[in-house]
């Protein structure tokens, strides 16, 4: 028998007295093995690949996406120096290029009105707004997605604002996105009766080909639906039928969960379960498959835990943190180029749903004072609450910010997942070959109760190894840390244990 190592010893030996411990307290724990390879033929991942998304009702404040909001500039960064803002959402159908002081408001919106819906009512985009979102970008290194109304909107007034923005932002514009979920539009902006991918496509092209003539060299991404990818499909099978096509860098897609927040079905469990990333699976397969008929990337550019805001004591919770980096990884290996998870404030997110936010109502009938609401981050959703003129990251933006740590990097195809589920634990993981060559691994469990031991074998590598983990108290507290990187020791013979604690996240570099 091989004489056991001194350190090999010694974890063994901790991990006993934690198993023993955890059994003790009624948790399980599952020995899984896993062989890493070093070779990475997966996809690779565009190093800015995460980001979020916000209201175009947020650039009504011209001092918000501003270089001097300190604040916002420097958690933008601490989420990740290099990343993409996408501006969209249901009140970019509503927001109109004011042009001047003296530009008018255009005549009111023909809508119906629909609960969960915007109200009619148009939001101001100035040029004063647009500068600063530049000083913005610049000063936290993001790119942006910007969105240009196509519901309320008109080709005329729509190429007016691209001409602004494109000579404005620079190069810090990746694309042009009109219309935000015009596969949701029979709801209340267009006849249901008439709509479909063909007319959208027609009223898209009329706007794309009116802001070419100003901006010839514009790229776009679209169509940007709530859901329905057969859009996607469906546009990838017209495509070759437009001539001389507008430059379609992307097909998007959003996605949310579930929702609204009083749906019993929006539940911690529910959003962990493997079950749910079957179903992303089975999106992804269809929008990846269209991005590839059409020969162009694909992006999920709005989403998060649950619609209409989110629900508290899921969305702002701890089990959000490890969503948000297993959904992100999950897409990352299926070659997108990136994710945009939705949030901003409270007031933008209201707007966008018709004036309120459910979950604010599901607190208050629980008896919550208003004092314990505002301790919530509203929207309940978002990644970066804002509370008065502090800015802090959320659960939700931790796990998005843990996913990053694979950013740059290419992917090696393996599926440890599926190793690590057919034990039965709910955990997930994904690793990558990054720049430089160093192997990282990004181990999420997601179990509520088994810890997973992970006798690690990298085959022939060797050197030091360094861990970061994600955590907190329990997956329904609101908080979340990462912490590292620490100094975890060194490979014996290309190989590594170590224990991630059941609810928690794990990430291992060897250098
Ligand atoms: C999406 C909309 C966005 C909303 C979000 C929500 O594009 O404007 O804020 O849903 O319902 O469908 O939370």
């Amino acid at each position: 028998m091989k004489p056991i190592s001194r350190r090999r010893f010694l974890t063994t030996a901790a991990l006993s007295v934690a198993a023993a411990r955890l059994r003790a307290q009624g948790g399980t724990v599952a020995q899984v093995s896993l062989k890493v390879p070093s070779e990475a033929k997966g996809p690779h991942i565009p190093v800015d690949f995460v980001g979020l998304s916000y209201e175009v009702q947020q650039l009504t404040d011209p001092s918000f996406f501003s270089p001097g909001n300190n604040g916002l500039v420097r958690t933008f960064k601490e989420l990740t120096g290099s990343g993409v803002l996408r501006l969209g959402g249901n009140t970019s159908e509503f927001g109109w290029w004011k042009a001047t002081a003296s530009s008018l408001e255009p005549t009111h919106p023909q809508t119906r009105v629909v609960e969960g819906e915007p109200k009619p009512q148009y939001y101001a985009v100035t040029a004063g707004a647009v500068r600063n979102l530049a000083g913005f970008l610049k000063a936290t290194g993001w790119t942006c997605l910007y969105g240009i109304g196509m519901g309320t909107n008109t080709p005329d007034r729509a190429a007016e604002e691209a001409e602004f923005v494109s000579s404005t932002l620079g190069e810090s514009l990746q694309y042009f996105q009109i219309g935000n979920e015009a596969d949701l539009f029979d709801r209340h902006l267009r006849d249901p009766k008439t709509w479909s991918p063909k007319t959208y496509l027609q009223e898209w092209l009329a706007i794309a080909r009116a802001v070419i003539v100003r901006v010839p060299n514009a790229k776009f991404g679209m169509p940007d639906v709530a859901a329905n990818v057969s859009w996607l499909t469906d546009i990838a099978d017209l495509w070759p039928s437009i001539q001389s096509p507008p430059h379609v860098t992307t097909l998007t897609h959003h996605y949310y969960f579930g929702g609204p927040a009083t749906n019993p079905e929006v539940s911690i469990p529910n959003l962990l379960k493997p079950a749910t990333m079957a179903k992303v699976q089975k999106t992804a397969d269809v929008a990846t498959a269209a991005a590839k008929k059409m020969g162009v990337r694909v992006r999920m550019t709005e989403g998060n835990t649950c619609y209409r805001g989110g629900k508290p004591g899921v969305s702002d919770v701890f089990a959000s943190a490890l969503w948000a980096a297993d959904y992100s990884l999950l897409l990352a290996s299926n070659n997108y180029s990136g994710v945009n998870l939705h949030g901003g404030t409270g007031k933008s997110v209201a707007n966008s749903v018709g004036g309120f936010l459910p979950g604010d109502v599901m607190l208050r009938d629980r008896g919550e004072s208003d004092e314990q609401i505002a301790t919530h981050p509203h929207p309940f959703y978002t990644p970066i609450g804002t509370f008065g003129s502090d800015y802090v990251v959320q659960p939700v933006g931790y796990g998005l910010k843990f996913a990053g740590a694979l950013s740059g990097g290419a992917l090696i195809e393996e599926d440890f997942t599926s190793k690590l589920q057919a034990t039965g634990v709910d955990a997930t993981a994904y690793a990558a070959v990054l720049p430089g060559g160093h192997l990282t691994l990004v181990v999420l469990n997601k179990d509520a109760e088994r810890d997973l031991e992970l006798d690690l074998d990298f085959a022939e590598r060797a050197g030091a190894v360094e861990t970061e983990t994600l955590r907190a108290p329990a997956l329904d507290s609101r908080e979340a840390h990462i912490s590292g990187p620490l100094d975890a020791g060194r490979l014996r013979d290309g190989k590594f244990s170590v224990t991630v604690p059941r609810a928690s996240g794990l990430c291992l570099t060897t250098r």
